[in-house]
């Protein structure tokens, strides 16, 4: 790379705390958490919205394209290069590192490298959070041009209900800087959609206005056996029911999902004894009102008991049990092969796709496991298939390829479902993308595409 300029370039624009080129630098930028791997030219680190311009003109006249990074945490592999080491990685870790809240207004502005952690921690005095739970720990920008979800989206939202202004770079080097804060804004097409969601295609996000909630001041918890899927919904529906809007999370985890986590982590416990049910629910209430207003445990507890499921429903502290949830994708990993879905349908439906796809393994790859987990409340369900190499006769990557096509059909078109139900699209679904969008919805893409970025310098997904 020494003799290539696009570094020296950077450099002399950006310092040199600014750009990476030192193939030992460039290695954790190269791989994605758990899909993505490829090779960078080199690493641009801005630390501000001009900066980005700067980079972006930079690359456009070397005809080289960019990816923005920022914590890395994304499971489509959008933020990592592509293999042929021709790409810069533009990481936002330098961007704006700063939060400045609005306790009245019950806002924040933050930066595109802020860490949702820190975010937390800054909003902590205030007695408020940015209502978007993961299990990760993202940069903001990535954040929202993933649009995540997690564990809280029955109650709070996606991304995209919780951000109210945002500044962004689009390809072509235009600054489309709103920084409002209002929530009422209903002035025709609102313009920051184009970029929540759309993994970095369009523009690269630099600033962003995010509306806040009030931080719960009780969470009631508790995990209930169920004996299969129709039995957790009968659970669901009672507990709207009953507990409205206090309803914060509904976590649905199979016996093969949850047993490699107490296996492979030995501080985890489970209540249920010996045996696991065929799926464990994790119920959340959880109110701003302190306890001498209202007392979370005895209104859920109150609450399970008139749902029926006494026998099977144990109370515990939020300590205890949401470390089980959050120690399924760990002991999956151990578990050989590992083949995720991110997918959703309409709620009633989880326990019949769940079958389909359970008949679709045992006819076609016996040797294979299914371990669901997910947000029910949301029609949300991650399917992990897992198997031992020694017991799949034919080649790997084969094997993939035809359980994704087979996987990804019955939920979209069988069931009507959708292919990425909150992990966002990025090379690792692009496939489906090209499948299964409406080729309208992607006419369209294709224009925001040629208006923001005519040259094609963003992004590794597409999306026209
Ligand atoms: C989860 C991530 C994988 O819910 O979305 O654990
Ligand atoms: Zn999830």
């Amino acid at each position: 790379m020494t003799n290539d300029p696009l570094p020296a370039e950077l450099h002399a624009l950006l310092g040199p705390a600014g750009v990476l080129t030192d193939p030992a630098d460039l290695a954790r930028y190269e791989t994605g958490w758990r899909y993505g791997k490829g090779k960078a030219r080199c690493v641009a680190r801005p630390t501000t919205t001009d900066e980005v311009v700067a980079v972006l003109a930079c690359c456009r006249r070397h005809g080289a394209r960019v990816v923005a990074q920022g914590g890395n945490t994304g499971l489509v592999a959008a933020s990592t290069p592509d293999a042929s080491g021709t790409m810069v990685v533009l990481a936002t870790e330098r961007l704006y590192p700063t939060v400045e809240v609005d306790a009245l207004g019950r806002t924040a502005q933050v930066g595109a490298g802020v860490l949702l952690s820190a975010l937390q921690q800054e909003l902590l005095p205030h007695g408020l959070w940015f209502p978007i739970d993961l299990g990760a720990d993202p940069r903001l920008g990535g954040m929202l041009a993933t649009n995540t979800g997690g564990t809280r989206l029955c109650r709070h939202g996606d991304v995209r209900r919780n951000v109210l202004g945002l500044e962004v770079v689009c390809g072509d080097g235009t600054v489309i800087r709103e920084l409002t804060a209002l929530r009422k804004n209903n002035t025709g097409l609102d313009g920051k959609q184009v970029f929540l969601g759309t993994s970095g295609a369009f523009g690269i996000i630099t600033r962003a206005v995010l509306q806040l909630a009030s931080l719960p001041a009780q969470r009631a918890v508790a995990l209930i056996g169920c004996r299969d899927g129709e039995q957790v919904l009968a659970l669901l529906q009672a507990l709207e029911r009953a507990g409205g809007e206090l309803l914060s999370a509904f976590e649905v985890m199979s016996r093969n999902a949850l047993r490699p986590a107490l296996v492979h982590n030995e501080r985890l416990r489970a209540p249920f004894g010996d045996a696991l049910p065929a799926y464990a629910v994790l119920v959340e209430l959880a109110t701003a009102l302190d306890r001498q207003r209202l007392d979370l445990d005895e209104l859920l507890a109150a609450v399970l008991a008139d749902c029926a499921h006494g026998d099977d429903a144990y109370l515990g502290a939020p300590e205890a049990f949401w470390p089980l949830r959050h120690g399924i994708s760990e002991g999956l990993r151990e578990e050989g092969r590992g083949l995720a879905f991110d997918l959703s349908v309409a709620r009633s439906r989880l326990p019949a796709l769940t079958a389909a796809v359970q008949a679709a393994l045992a006819a076609e790859w016996p040797f294979a496991r299914l371990c669901d987990y997910g947000h029910w409340a949301d029609g949300g369900t991650h399917l992990v298939v897992t198997w031992r190499d020694a017991d799949a006769p034919g080649e790997p990557e084969a094997i993939v390829a035809a359980m994704q096509q087979r996987i990804y059909d019955l939920a979209v078109r069988g069931f009507a479902g959708s292919y990425s139900a909150e992990h966002g699209v990025g090379p690792h679904n692009q496939r489906c993308y090209d499948r299964y969008v409406n080729p309208a919805v992607r006419a369209l893409a294709a224009a925001c595409k040629r208006h923001c970025d005519p040259e094609g310098v963003l992004g590794t997904v597409r999306l026209g």
